[in-house]
């Protein structure tokens, strides 16, 4: 792994001596990396991923997408106080192109690691849920101005959760791995909510919902915290920015917050949802996208969280039954145990709605 590290990092316009790379963050897509060097101005840090293909087909249009975002959100930022570091920083490779190619053929690409950041995977505390929907909120208005006809579909119909829930049927139906016997009891929870799937599809049909460029993968775990003050800095993993309903991030955001077990929980009767968090992340997002978002939108944020999380759910259990081809597993049976981590959260925010639409109304 050093070896590779160094040597693809030879591939980047990088002007220093490399020192070290270890693996770094928990995404479950790409292999991620940080690597160090010593430059003339000091000790330099920045992320090498190698760019799943099997995942994201074109790799080149991915980086066009995160050019044109981050570009974007630079230029928003221009000459405003507090917005040094707001998007990450592509480092080109040796030829000018954002993907270097390593000796097997496999696209990486580089970004410069922001320092005195870190992550989180739950949300710790109530602060923490505000600054993650602040960050995303925030992050929306800026892309306001980015029509999203003008990105391309890196993973097309990503958050179509009709689709989802189709191919989901598919892989029942298929059982390619004999494994539908493990999950009888979680494919009937998902068939029996059919019409949550196609609720947001027949929205966008029938105009009710504007498509408006967003991240589309807003798990806290995508957001960096500054170290010292704990405050949201900027938004990263970027690879899926496309068209689509705010509700795809709010509700991804309600997914990875409201709860303080990890997505993988294994004991399933410990999840609960709290609604102080649901308030601090409602109050975060609210600060800026309230400007933007209509009433429509902004009724429908609470059924959005058990919507994703049902996705997720749909999501896990038809990787499950496929051969765990699309999740990178770390333990057997490691999707089927995320999928029922969904469903227990997706049933704890549904016994909560009421209390969450009624929150909202009084806040919007
Ligand atoms: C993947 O890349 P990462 O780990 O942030 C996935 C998301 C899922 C998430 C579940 C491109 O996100 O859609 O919600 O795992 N990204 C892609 O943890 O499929
Ligand atoms: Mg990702």
């Amino acid at each position: 792994m050093h070896d590779t590290i160094f040597l693809i990092s030879g591939e980047f316009r990088i002007d220093g001596r490399f020192i070290k790379g270890a693996p770094h963050g928990n995404g479950h897509i790409h292999e991620t990396y940080l690597a160090e060097f010593m430059e003339p101005g000091g000790l330099a840090r920045y992320i090498m991923q190698k760019i799943n293909r099997e995942v994201f087909k074109n790799p080149a249009a991915v980086m066009e997408n995160i050019l044109m975002v981050t570009g974007h959100i630079k230029r928003f930022y221009e000459n405003r106080e507090g917005s040094h570091g707001k998007t990450l920083t592509v480092i080109p490779g040796k030829n000018g192109s954002p993907i270097a190619m390593d000796v097997m053929g496999n696209p990486w690409r580089c970004f410069l690691f922001m320092e005195n950041t870190m992550t989180l995977d739950t949300a710790e505390k109530p602060a923490h849920a505000f600054e993650a929907g602040s960050a995303f909120g925030e992050f929306q208005k800026c892309l306001a101005g980015l029509d999203s006809s003008h990105l391309h579909e890196a993973i097309p119909h990503f958050h179509n959760s009709s689709m989802r829930y189709d191919n989901f049927i598919r892989a029942v139906e298929d059982d390619r791995f004999n494994r539908g016997i493990e999950c009888r009891r979680e494919i009937d929870s998902i068939c029996s909510i059919e019409h949550v799937f196609r609720f947001f599809q027949e929205k966008i049909k029938k105009g009710s919902l504007p498509v408006r460029t967003v991240h589309n993968d807003t798990k806290i775990n995508n957001i960096l915290f500054d170290t010292g003050t704990e405050k949201q800095v900027c938004v990263i993993d970027l690879d899926t920015v496309m068209g689509g309903l705010a509700h795809y991030d709010f509700g991804d955001l309600m997914r990875t917050t409201l709860s303080s077990s990890p997505e993988d929980e294994m004991d399933t009767r410990g999840i609960e949802v709290s609604m102080e968090m649901f308030r601090a992340l409602t109050q975060g997002y609210i600060k800026t996208a309230g400007e933007f978002l209509t009433k429509a939108e902004k009724e429908l944020l609470p059924i959005s969280g058990v919507i994703m999380t049902m996705e997720s759910a749909a999501r896990f259990l038809t990787d499950f039954l496929s051969g765990d081809v699309y999740f990178k597993i770390h333990r057997n049976g490691h999707n089927l145990h995320r999928c029922r981590a969904q469903l227990a959260l997706a049933m704890a925010m549904e016994k909560k709605i009421d209390e969450m639409n009624r929150y909202i109304e009084v806040i919007s």
